[in-house]
């Protein structure tokens, strides 16, 4: 059987696109929450390699997925960087200590690379496993965050809606805000070389937070960073497929596919559809069903599963959700979405 989405990126079309969901594994599977009480904590999941095996199989096993995401999180590479971090249940991640101190010492210390791949060594193994147990027609998914997202909940310590915080912090403190995305952009390419490395088919990079930026902090937050890892992955790898998901950025989502030259643009669900036709003549889209018409079920989901998959059919297209499954969502909803865009001819 074929790699239906590698094809993709091939030019491939197909009349029942290949299909992923984003936060395919976690909570609204009960084997998930089984596995992560047996994990006691959020990173330890992540950081197990049987576990976060386990973890990224589930849902493949279940719904057979054209796509297996690498079980971890965006947030490990600030923690490996030196940053404390703790997952509190019900409130998210919170990190202790974002200074500047320790922002100049990171700048500093000749050994990084080497301490940051030591502290994800795990994550690689996963990837390794994976590659080599997936059943074929399934291809393997690594990411990242985008330096915007990582840095906002490095400086705000939390999650935050609107990145008051954040963004506050980076208008008065230009320079040093510069030295974070420098340093997050440059790991984040290393990263992303190693899990190409270690097995990885396909790249997403998340930028779930570049919604709430104006064009010139759009362009030298999300577009110059992006960019630049999308430069140095495919100098290493040049036929690897990067697809970048910057949540909510509607009028500059057209610019970021020129300007970072990624492969592929995950869409959200706010963005519309007749536009999206239009963007995909010059790049593959990804996207955008309303997780909440997920959850919910019924006609709605039906409908405007169908339209989604009516608008790109002639076009090199992955269906997705707009952003991640929410853990409320019954399994039967995602079972007949499944069906549905499998049975398209
Ligand atoms: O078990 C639990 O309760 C933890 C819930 C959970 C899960 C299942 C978190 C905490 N992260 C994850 C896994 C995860 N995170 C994956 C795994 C692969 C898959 O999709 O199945 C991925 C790709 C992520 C990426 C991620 N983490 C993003 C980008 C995508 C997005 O959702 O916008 C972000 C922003 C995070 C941070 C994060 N991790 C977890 C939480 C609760 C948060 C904060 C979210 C927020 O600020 O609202």
């Amino acid at each position: 059987m074929p790699k239906k989405l590698l094809k993709t990126f091939e030019g491939k079309s197909f009349r029942s696109p290949p299909i992923w969901l984003m936060r395919q594994a976690g909570r609204y599977l009960p084997e998930y929450q089984e596995l992560r009480k047996k994990a006691g904590s959020f990173l330890n999941l992540c950081y197990n390699s049987d576990l976060a095996y386990e973890a990224t199989m589930q849902p493949i096993r279940r719904f057979q997925l054209d796509g297996a995401i690498l079980f971890s999180d965006i947030l490990v590479i600030p923690h490996s960087l030196g940053f404390a971090l703790n997952f509190i249940e019900g409130k998210g991640p919170i990190f202790e200590n974002f200074t500047v101190e320790k922002l100049t010492k990171i700048k500093k210390d000749l050994y990084l690379k080497e301490k940051v791949f030591d502290h994800l060594q795990s994550i690689f193994k996963t990837l390794t496993k994976l590659r080599k147990t997936l059943p074929e027609e399934t291809s393997l998914i690594g990411f990242c965050g985008a330096p915007w997202t990582v840095a906002t909940y490095l400086i705000t310590g939390k999650s935050s809606q609107d990145q008051i915080t954040a963004r506050t912090f980076a208008f008065q403190n230009p320079e040093i805000f510069e030295d974070l995305l420098n340093i997050l952009t440059r790991i984040t390419s290393f990263y992303l070389i190693e899990q190409i490395k270690a097995g990885a088919e396909i790249i997403q990079i998340f930028d779930s937070w570049s919604g709430v930026l104006d064009e010139e902090a759009f362009e030298n937050y999300c577009i110059y960073p992006v960019a630049k890892i999308v430069e140095t992955v495919k100098k290493e790898f040049p036929n690897i497929p990067i697809i970048a998901f910057p949540k909510g950025s509607g009028y500059f989502y057209e610019t970021f596919a020129e300007k970072t030259n990624v492969n592929a643009l995950s869409l959200d669900w706010t963005y519309p559809l007749e536009k999206a036709k239009n963007l995909s003549e010059k790049t593959i889209i990804q996207g955008n069903l309303d997780p909440l018409r997920l959850l919910s079920g019924g006609e709605f989901l039906q409908k405007s599963t169908k339209k989604i998959i009516e608008t790109f059919k002639e076009k090199p297209f992955i269906f997705n959700l707009g952003h991640g499954i929410l853990p409320e969502t019954p399994i039967s909803h995602v079972e007949e979405l499944i069906h549905l865009v499998r049975s398209c001819h």
